[in-house]
């Protein structure tokens, strides 16, 4: 779940003093945070505490995240020169990576028998906050530049997806058993041009570990009109937010991918008896995919009380 962590107590404890992504980069630090949720919540998975920037800050990107704002870059990406020069940056090697590496296995340790989701950011989501320079709400400079310049919107994208891809496959080596690749702002794409100009960098970087045996869900935000063309990139598993019903999904799909959603965590801070209908929808609507991986449909918002995200764990568990 979406940045779940920063709702607990112990989380914002374990954080003082420490920039976000030192603390991404501090194995025994992430792996603590990795944990908090699991052993407050009774999850049946845990996600990898780390941003998808991470991978551009460890090849050699200049990338803060800013609190309250998100990630923010030195300079904005966006002219050929722009990309030639991330790309003499290189590729992103394994010793560049041991910190997320040697994270990943101090955290499997600890879990157990609970299994470690993996993940990383979509070559889109990455170049949009690249090409923009940090957070923005319609990412247009970025859907500009593949029309404008589609050569550089390419190398752009195949950089990111070949360094997003490494952060992935570091995590599966080291241990995670499933991978989560998060293109959260695709749903600003139609169709066409997600087909076009993202879908086959996205592609790309699940190739990076198409030879080893995990499952890969593939989740984005206002993507109803996308779930076909994302599944075809090379996903198992097709994540939805709380915009669509998950048989209206299921359907769109032809009933043959397992679907990740979607609770909606707007209702996270209404009357436990809304909310409690609410996840027993959901349940009921998931039921009728193949699979069905029980999650909230975006992020938890930092001011949600944790004991709420306990009980939904709990109901879920007893249906
Ligand atoms: O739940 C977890 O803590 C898991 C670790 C995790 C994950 C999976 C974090 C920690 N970030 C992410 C993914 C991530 N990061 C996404 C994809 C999923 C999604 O749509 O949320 C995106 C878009 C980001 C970028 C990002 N990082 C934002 C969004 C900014 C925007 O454009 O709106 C923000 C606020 C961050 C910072 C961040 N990442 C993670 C945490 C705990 C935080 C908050 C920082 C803090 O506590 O100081």
């Amino acid at each position: 779940m979406r940045q779940a962590g920063r709702s607990l107590p112990e989380y914002r404890a374990a954080r003082v003093g420490t920039a976000m992504l030192d603390a991404c980069l501090d194995p025994a630090l992430a792996s603590e945070i990795t944990l908090q949720p699991v052993r407050r919540h009774d999850v049946d998975a845990a996600i990898f505490f780390s941003d998808i920037v991470v991978p551009l800050k460890l090849a050699g990107v200049d990338v803060e995240i800013t609190p309250g704002v998100g990630p923010v870059m030195g300079s904005a990406v966006r002219t050929a020169d722009d990309v030639a020069r991330l790309r003499d940056l290189g590729p992103l090697t394994p010793e560049a990576l041991q910190p997320v590496s040697d994270g990943v296995a101090l955290t499997v340790d600890a879990l157990g028998e609970t299994p470690l989701i993996g993940f990383a950011g979509a070559p889109f989501t990455l170049a949009a906050y690249l090409v923009e320079g940090g957070p923005s709400r319609d990412h247009l400079a970025a859907r500009t530049l593949m029309h404008a310049d589609p050569a550089t919107w390419t190398a752009l994208t195949q950089w990111a997806a070949d360094v997003t891809g490494a952060f992935l496959r570091a995590q599966v080596l080291a241990g995670a058993s499933a991978t989560q690749l998060f293109d959260s702002w695709a749903g600003s794409l139609s169709l066409a041009d997600y087909t076009a100009h993202v879908a086959p960098a996205s592609a790309r970087a699940l190739s990076h570990v198409a030879d080893l045996d995990v499952k890969k869900v593939h989740f984005g935000t206002g993507t109803s009109e996308l779930l076909a063309a994302m599944r075809d990139v090379g996903a198992d598993v097709v994540g939805v937010d709380y915009r669509l019903p998950l048989d209206e999904a299921n359907r769109r799909l032809g009933g043959t991918t397992p679907l990740q959603g979607n609770i909606d965590p707007a209702l996270l801070a209404a009357p436990w008896p809304v909310l409690e209908a609410h996840v027993r929808d959901v349940v009921a609507r998931g039921s009728v995919a193949p699979g069905h991986v029980v999650n909230l449909g975006h992020g938890v918002p930092p001011e949600t009380d944790p004991t709420v995200l306990t009980r939904v764990a709990q109901l879920v568990h007893e249906i």
